[in-house]
């Protein structure tokens, strides 16, 4: 299970997991498809995995072969960073003959639809050799079956696989074609498997090589005719191109992205590769362009967690978007617009009823949330536990405004704006205001009975993340009109009129004034996370895990243990103290990082990489690089919980990937852009000599290189303008094509 994730490969339009060849749905093999989701029965709504049309097996003297079942005397596999290419060699000892399979696979970065594969055979001794190959349509589904109809058909030397989704009768099919120039070739349609066989003599030492070209269409793909039709067409054409060509333009896509993404880190090799490794992660399920689609909070790896969208992709991994990848973010802001009504739809059914944009805290195609509301079993009793995921979690309406709003102020692009991301920050503002209390003994507006990042304390008052995020989003919201009405007053009055909301800005000027947020304490500094967190129990993270009976049990809900104690799940006040860095001193930063710290559980990926963050801005480097390190090698160690409760979770953790970008470049790199400027504050961790990386700002590109005691501003030679940089607080102009390099002292 974990090393099919580890070696995953995907290219926004699926993801294919790190199984082999000979695999089977029994091995967990999962080609799981982005944007396509399917439910039956009772069950979670689950993307949908597509038939394997990657499927080869090698029988040698009639007995098929499999690395898991057979003797095996070398297994090497690799993921190239550099062109997400998945390579195997096994050698496998069989009745006197070692017999060689050598595979590369990748699903092409040029053509979404499409996966490549380059197979061959090497036998040490004259043997009799099968080969099966082609598209295995008995699917590994957590709760499916999601295709129904599946049919195996064969037009001429193309195999071919079609079925229609449960739910909506969707098609989804996949081709297949391969270049067999050795063997006799005939053909076997079993169930749901289309396979050509191949009998060979092989000759000793010879080694004997076909490629394969599948591909994968649905019913959302935007195609003229059937999807079989493109599918089909799809494979002949690559098959023409042939393997190399097709490889030699996947790597050049590549090639492009790893140009605007990579950070390179001189002085230390691991924390080098497991920040590649994390970037390769978030460059492999980057949504294709046009799509409007995002990404799950377990990626492409599979169906768990329903393939939902989670604020993961807003918080953790826009900002690697937004800061290398523009286009890429504008997809993820884009599947927020589109899924606006689905948020419109929640407002209105969800507890008393709301106003504006409730976005679904866990998302799918429609937007209509997923989550549900009984989210967890317990392990010991196997009852559900009601968790209030899905109607508490409001802080989400505001992590998407905030992002779209980034998008609007860090590429100097009003055009989302115009389609739809205005529509969307006034519809998140309205909801706020109709989700807040107006307290008249107070003179202030409160928000209450929530849950904020720690989702260990369910329905708080006045928690401090959610009432910063509801504040922005007034105080976005205001800023979006007042942007609108400068640049665009025509439009800005057609959407004024379409969402009959002229009437409510006074509202929220009034709120973002006057709505409130918890304080930091006068002595100690610390920032209540709710009303009454201070007065919980103490506790340790130590004791609770030694109170548990069982070892997925879950530590929140209505009764877990953590309830009544201090101990949290995740990064809550730190997070705050995060996304609004510039707002918080860092004596604040330091009390608050400090008091709940030990108080965190880390129970969730994305904690380590904000308590990494902020450690690196009050200066605590070496716990900094200690989190910064937990983030960025979770995915490639497959360390983590693969079950909370008794809900299956195990799966790659993309937000802790962005994490890790961000601990990297905003925090080790200070790099802290808005809508004036960028402003760079380094802040190495004790290993580094260097870090270099790329940064996307206004439209321009800018290659920074920081040691530890100068900076060098390189501004690309294609940029249009001079940009003003401030570099550990020095203001200096940057030409395109002229780098400048600052010396400065890095604070200790
Ligand atoms: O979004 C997170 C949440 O903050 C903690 N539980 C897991 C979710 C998905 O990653």
């Amino acid at each position: 299970m974990r090393r099919g994730n580890v070696y995953q490969i995907a290219n926004g339009y699926m993801g294919y997991r790190g199984t082999l060849d000979e695999f089977t749905s029994e091995q967990l093999v999962g080609i799981t498809l982005a944007g396509i989701f399917d439910r039956v029965g009772p069950a979670w709504r689950e993307p949908v995995n597509a038939p394997n049309g990657g499927f080869t097996s090698v029988s040698l003297g009639g007995a098929e072969l499999s690395a898991l079942g057979n003797k095996v005397t070398r297994h090497r596999q690799t993921l190239r960073f550099g062109n997400a290419l998945f390579e195997r060699q096994t050698s496998f000892a069989f009745k006197g003959t070692t017999l060689t399979v050598r595979s590369a696979r990748f699903l092409s970065a040029e053509t979404p639809n499409l996966g490549v594969i380059r197979f061959s055979i090497t036998c040490s001794r004259a043997a009799t050799v099968t080969v099966r190959t082609g598209i295995d349509g008995n699917i590994w589904d957590l709760n499916g079956p999601h295709l129904l109809g599946l049919a195996a058909t064969r037009r001429d030397s193309v195999l071919f696989v079609e079925g229609r989704t449960n739910e909506s009768s969707k098609r989804v099919a996949v081709a297949e074609t391969a270049d067999i120039d050795f063997g006799k070739v005939t053909y076997e349609s079993r169930g749901n498997r289309s396979l050509r066989v191949v009998h060979l003599r092989a000759e000793a030492g010879t080694t004997y090589t076909f490629h394969k070209y599948f591909a994968v269409f649905t019913d959302n793909d935007a195609v003229r005719g059937s999807v079989a039709e493109a599918a089909i067409e799809t494979v002949l054409q690559a098959r023409s191109l042939g393997y190399e060509d097709c490889l030699a333009r996947h790597g050049a896509r590549w090639q492009e992205k790893w140009n605007r993404s990579d950070v390179t880190i001189e002085g230390d090799d691991e924390a080098q590769l497991a920040l590649r490794y994390s970037i390769l992660q978030l460059l492999m399920v980057a949504p294709v362009k046009g799509s409007a689609n995002s990404i799950p909070a377990r990626a492409l790896s599979g169906q768990v967690y329903k393939g939902a969208i989670f604020w993961d992709t807003e918080m953790f991994m826009f900002p690697f978007f937004i800061h290398t990848y523009p286009e890429k973010a504008v997809e993820l802001m884009r599947y927020r617009i589109k899924t606006l009504d689905g948020a419109r739809r929640k407002a209105k059914t969800e507890g008393r009823g709301y106003r504006g944009a409730f976005y679904a805290w866990e998302s799918q195609e429609t937007g209509d949330d997923a989550c549900t509301y009984y989210n967890i079993g317990d392990p010991s009793t196997g009852r559900a536990l009601r968790t209030y995921f899905r109607d508490k979690q409001v802080h989400i309406s505001g992590d998407v405004a905030i992002a779209m709003w980034d998008y609007f102020r860090l590429t100097g692009d009003d055009s989302l704006l115009l389609e739809g991301g205005a529509e969307v920050i006034l519809e998140c503002a309205r909801f706020y205001y109709s989700y807040a209390y107006y307290k008249d003994e107070k003179r202030r507006y409160e928000i209450l009975d929530v849950i904020g990042p720690d989702e260990y304390h369910e329905r708080v008052n006045n928690n401090a993340f959610t009432s910063m995020v509801a504040k922005e989003t007034f105080t976005i919201a205001i800023a979006t009109v007042n942007h609108l009405r400068r640049r665009h007053p025509k439009e800005l009055r057609t959407l004024l009129k379409k969402l009959r909301i002229e009437g409510e800005l006074p509202a929220f000027r009034d709120a973002a004034r006057r709505l409130f947020i918890p304080g930091a304490d006068a002595k100690t500094g610390i920032i209540e996370q709710f009303d009454g967190y201070l007065g919980l129990r103490e506790s340790s993270v130590k004791e609770l895990k030694a109170r548990m009976i069982h070892p997925d049990e879950y530590l929140g809900a209505g009764q877990g243990l953590a309830v009544p104690t201090k101990i949290i799940k995740q990064a809550d006040v730190v997070m705050m103290l995060n996304l609004f860095r510039t707002r918080f001193s860092a004596e604040i930063k330091r009390a608050n990082w400090e008091y709940y710290e030990p108080r965190t559980e880390h129970g969730s990926s994305l904690s380590a990489c904000a308590y990494a963050m902020v450690a690196a801005e009050f200066g605590n480097l070496d716990f900094a690089y200690k989190y910064f390190l937990k983030t960025a090698k979770i995915d490639l160690e497959a360390k983590y919980k693969v079950y909370v409760g008794s809900v299956f979770m195990g799966g790659s953790h993309p937000a802790a990937n962005g994490g890790a970008w961000m601990t990297a470049v905003l925090g080790f790199g200070g790099v802290h852009a808005d809508e004036k400027r960028v402003a760079i504050n380094p802040r190495l961790c004790r290993k580094w000599r260097r870090l270099q990386f790329h940064l996307a700002y206004k439209g321009d590109d800018f290659r920074m290189n920081i040691t530890k005691n100068s900076v060098t501003v390189a501004s690309s030679r294609a940029n249009t303008r001079v940009h003003a940089v401030l570099v550990a607080g020095k203001p200096v102009k940057c030409s395109p094509g002229r780098p400048v390099t600052v010396r400065y002292r890095q604070a200790r």
